[in-house]
């Protein structure tokens, strides 16, 4: 599985995908999850914070989408902003070095793997990765409580931006998971993600040192 970087610059490369993207999403989210305020009639899950300023990473296997990420820069609208501000009680983070993650998937064939990288963890260090990429210091999180040991567990360092509370019956809580080196590199050990994942397709060749010299299987 190769993850690509899918964003305004280079999306007229992937609409059919992004086509696919939009269906499956509503097949995890609406029909899977019942997260019923997402359902739209043409079947397709995008919301308020699908928009140019988003940028998407997709797991694909040829033209196969195996897993999802969307990242929304905090200068623009979020969820914490927008829909869930009571989650941060010293007021929203609108910093440009801060993108919330949020739409993680893994399509339900490749969950739960044990053997080699699991797609989960390769969406996630990619997201790492793309965050050092562009230079950020953090990721804020709106995210369902059963995640934090998780993030824990795969070297990431998530601080509470306040206390959880019950959405939609689920106990859910804001964080922000610092961007630096040794996220990235934890969450490979620990994962065994070989390395660098993304594919910068139809985007200019950015300098990415941090993750250049890095081996983290060493
Ligand atoms: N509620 C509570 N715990 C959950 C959960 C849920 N909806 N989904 C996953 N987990 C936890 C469980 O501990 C689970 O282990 P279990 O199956 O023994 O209970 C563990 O995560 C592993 O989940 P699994 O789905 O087997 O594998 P994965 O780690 O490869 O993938 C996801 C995890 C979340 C990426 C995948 O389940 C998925 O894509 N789900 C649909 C989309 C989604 O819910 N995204 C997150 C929204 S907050
Ligand atoms: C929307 C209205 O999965 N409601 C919406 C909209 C909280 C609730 O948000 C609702 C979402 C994982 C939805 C649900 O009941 C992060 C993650 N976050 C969720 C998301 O939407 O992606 C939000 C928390 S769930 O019905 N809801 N959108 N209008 N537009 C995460 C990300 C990165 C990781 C690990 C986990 O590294």
């Amino acid at each position: 599985m190769d993850v690509h970087v899918i964003r305004r610059d280079n999306k007229h490369l992937y609409s059919e995908i992004l086509e696919d993207y939009f269906r499956l999403r509503h097949q995890i989210y609406v029909v899977e999850r019942k997260w019923a305020a997402l359902d739209r009639p043409d079947k397709r899950e995008l919301d308020q914070f699908d928009t140019d300023e988003t940028v998407y990473l997709l797991g694909l296997e040829g033209r196969s989408i195996i897993a999802g990420m969307r990242l929304v820069p905090t200068t623009a609208p979020t969820l914490l902003s927008d829909l869930f501000p009571r989650l941060s009680l010293n007021g929203p983070i609108r910093r440009p070095d801060v993108y919330e993650l949020s739409r993680i998937f893994v399509v339900p064939k490749r969950r739960g793997e044990h053997a080699g990288p699991r797609a989960e963890a390769v969406i996630q260090a990619a997201a790492m990765e793309y965050g050092l990429s562009i230079g950020l210091s953090a990721f804020t999180i709106v995210l369902e409580s059963w995640w934090l040991p998780r993030l824990l567990d795969q070297g990431w360092v998530a601080r509470p931006l306040g206390l959880p509370i019950d959405i939609d019956s689920m106990s859910t809580i804001a964080v922000m998971v610092d961007v630096d080196e040794q996220a990235w590199t934890e969450i490979c050990i620990r994962r065994s993600v070989p390395g660098p994942m993304l594919v910068w397709q139809g985007l200019p060749v950015i300098e990415r040192p941090a993750i250049r010299d890095l081996v983290p299987a060493a």
